[in-house]
């Protein structure tokens, strides 16, 4: 049982566990607790994180980094073709028309599907998580931004399960920020008091994420999420790279788009610049050596011309906020604080432009880095039944509102109705009922296409399977529940068919399939999740509408009936198979073990590496004095040549062949070793005699 939370961010990962001290956000093997989103590939083994990172300009073509994006999207999606362009390295269609990425690993061209790319990244973590508990990882909470849609969510949670993850929540961003704000607040209002507003703002690298949430005390209610999916940190640095491609082509004649690398190294620049430039409004240099075609470019910029650039893009701050205001149906003074969190809220002119939409001054009470992470840790521990935390009952939303259509039973024609509204709380179970004689099939998507980042407004189809009338051939009561889980996907959780059994004969019969079909919209009963029902945050309208479902049957007829389980057949959009899934975990671990067989040859070259260099050193040192001349010039001529070899033929040898090499160098060395040790012992065993004497 590990009580883990990953932030996955676009560009940069951060891991929290839960230890005996509290929730704690750990480094990576570098010290680093910042691991960045990169893969890279070779020819004998894969690196992730930082050391995939420093990879970026030398194995530009095979290492992938950005692809959070790519989730749950078909490779014709407009918006990956147009991500294509500014991509380093090659994408490529996946047999299941997803998309995946195309390098050159083991010296062979491979496609991996954006799941296992994910997997990599998160296999990484995981060691770094289980690094810091000093025990094996499963449980924990993986972030996502709370604008992803259906596919988005089952893509990232295949991802956790292909790294061998056991995902207990998918936490939106904005909600591990707001539960790590609010457990550990004293002073929250009462549950029958006025709850407390505060606005969290999330500008990571990728994506600008906002919410409102209404705190109590031991619990948050989410009121309404607003987003822009396109805005961050990168669109600054992509203004930069513009501005500099064209400077440098006036300056130095130099096509930089032409040279990948160049471009590369430019992004890494012009990031590092824009930083800077939160710290220091004056003049700032931008100078790289040897850019492309042996030419040193210089250039400076300032906050000033920096922000005048940038117009267009700080004019998307406040739409969201707006938006944010407008869905909770709250003013300006509604809000207690305004929270910020993200690596790019710390432009001065991103937290101005926010600052005066709200008129107040803005909370930095969270670390801007880690507060995802801790957030999925909270929760974590929270779901967790071997950990003790404190109660916080935590109530998301649905970010776009989902319907249902299905085919009439009756007249020709398609029926719909919306199941969860926008802002529903989630998650929620709801359970509609239809009159069917035979299967039949319902088609759930997002009926607000003009608010959905995403193209297809398809969730999926499930099919009810089994249905069949009634002894008496009247349609059958079919009971379908449909839900939003706890990762916030969508799905018909169960469906079952009421079976009547015996009824009296004089009284009336069933309702008939011209009455059913309405039913589908009228008759929709609500099911609140235990886990909310205890929490006691139904909402009004649905306690309402359990009430409107009581059947207008005032006499009802003495029935007996016998409730029976449907299968149901569920093809969601983009959903990665159950062969490929399992394909791609056993595929995972094989890289897992060659990435681990690859290191354990390094570490035996390294050994021998090693070894050259001390003993060198020693051998005119301190063993000079235990080794006869000849002895030690043959040793020496000995380790000279092994280094000359480590540099030649022995630059690339399986694991034995430095393992061998290393026990005939000790065989010369370890006698000379020994008779040092002895000398050295000698004294002390002597004073131990003498002590006893
Ligand atoms: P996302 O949330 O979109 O998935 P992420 O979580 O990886 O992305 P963060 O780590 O929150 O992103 O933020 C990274 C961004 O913040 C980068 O664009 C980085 O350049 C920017 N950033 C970090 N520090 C500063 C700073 N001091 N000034 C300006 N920008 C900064
Ligand atoms: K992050
Ligand atoms: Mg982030």
């Amino acid at each position: 049982m590990s009580v883990v939370g990953f932030d996955v961010g676009f560009l940069n990962c951060y891991v929290a566990v839960a230890r005996a001290g509290g929730i704690e956000t750990v480094a990576n093997e570098y010290s680093d607790r910042c691991t960045p989103a990169c893969v890279s590939f070779g020819p004998r083994n894969r690196s992730i994180g930082a050391a995939a990172k420093s990879q970026v300009v030398t194995n530009c073509k095979n290492t992938v980094q950005g692809f959070k994006r790519f989730h749950g999207r078909a490779f014709s999606d407009p918006f990956v073709h147009n991500l294509k362009k500014s991509l380093v390295y090659d994408i490529a269609q996946m047999p299941s028309g997803t998309t995946g990425i195309k390098v050159m690993y083991m010296d062979e061209e491979k496609v991996f599907s954006i799941e296992q790319v994910t997997a990599m990244l998160l296999t990484k973590l995981k060691e770094t998580a289980e690094t810091a508990l000093k025990k094996p990882v499963a449980d924990c909470v993986v972030s996502v931004p709370c604008y992803y849609t259906d596919a988005e969510r089952r893509s990232v949670v295949d991802a956790a399960q292909i790294a061998g993850l056991n995902c207990l929540r998918l936490m939106n961003e904005t909600t591990a920020v707001a539960l790590a704000y609010g457990i550990y607040k004293q002073d929250l209002p009462a549950p029958e008091e006025k709850a407390r507003n505060v606005v969290f703002v999330d500008l990571g690298h990728s994506g600008y994420q906002t919410s409102v949430c209404a705190f109590n005390k031991g619990k948050v209610k989410i009121l309404a999420t607003a987003c822009d999916p396109e805005m961050g940190g990168r669109d600054f640095d992509e203004l930069l790279v513009q501005h500099f491609c064209v400077e440098f082509g006036k300056k130095y004649k130099l096509d930089v788009k032409t040279k990948p690398r160049a471009l590369v190294r430019l992004y890494q620049e012009c990031e590092k610049l824009k930083k800077l430039m939160s710290a220091n409004s004056s003049d700032i240099p931008l100078n790289i050596e040897c850019f492309m075609n042996d030419v040193d470019v210089s250039a400076k910029l300032n906050r000033g011309q920096f922000e005048e650039m940038c117009g267009d893009l700080l004019g998307r701050v406040e739409p969201p906020l707006h938006s944010l205001l407008e869905q909770a149906k709250l003013k300006k003074e509604d809000i207690y604080a305004v929270e910020i969190v993200g690596g790019a809220s710390r432009i001065p002119a991103v937290k101005e432009r926010i600052s005066k939409f709200f008129g107040k001054e803005l909370n930095t009470t969270l670390n801007a880095d880690e507060a995802v992470a801790r957030g999925c840790a909270l929760q974590c521990a929270i779901l967790s039944p071997a950990f003790k935390v404190r109660e916080f009952s935590i109530t998301d939303v649905v970010p776009y509102p989902i319907s249902l259509k299905w085919h009439s039973a009756v007249e020709e024609g398609v029926s719909d109705c919306e199941v969860f509204p926008k802002n529903h709380a989630a998650p929620f179970s709801k359970v509609l009922t239809f009159y069917r004689r035979e299967p039949f099939s319902l088609e759930a998507y997002y009926n607000s296409p003009n608010e959905l980042p995403y193209p297809d407004p398809t969730i999926g189809q499930f099919m009810i399977q089994k249905v069949v009338p009634q002894a008496s051939g009247e349609s059958s009561k079919i009971k379908v529940k449909v839900r939003v889980n706890i990762h916030g996907i969508f799905s018909v959780s169960s469906a079952s068919l009421v079976e009547v059994i015996k009824s009296d004969e004089n009284e009336e019969p069933m309702e008939t399939e011209q009455a059913a079909d309405k039913e589908g919209e009228s008759k929709m009963q609500t099911d609140q999740d235990e886990q909310l029902a205890q929490a006691d945050t139904t909402p009004e309208e649905n306690k309402g509408e359990k009430k409107s479902d009581q059947p207008p049957q005032a006499k009802k007829p003495k029935v007996k009936t016998k409730v029976l389980d449907l299968p149901i057949e569920n093809s969601p959009q983009w959903q990665l198979a159950d062969d490929m899934l399992n394909l791609f975990v056993e595929n995972e671990g094989k890289m897992i073990m060659q990435d681990k067989l690859e290191k354990e040859r390094n570490d035996a070259k390294n050994n021998v590496e090693e070894y050259v260099y001390d003993m060198r050193d020693k051998l005119h040192g301190m063993l000079e004095k235990f080794v006869s001349e000849s002895d030690r010039d043959a040793l020496s001529l000995k380790l000279e040549d092994t280094e000359n070899w480590l540099y030649e033929d022995g630059e690339d040898q399986p694991k034995q062949v430095y393992i061998d090499k290393l026990a005939e160098l000790k065989n010369l060395g370890q006698p000379i070793q020994e008779r040092y040790m002895e000398a050295e012992e000698r004294p002390k065993a002597f004073d131990e005699l003498g002590k006893q004497i």
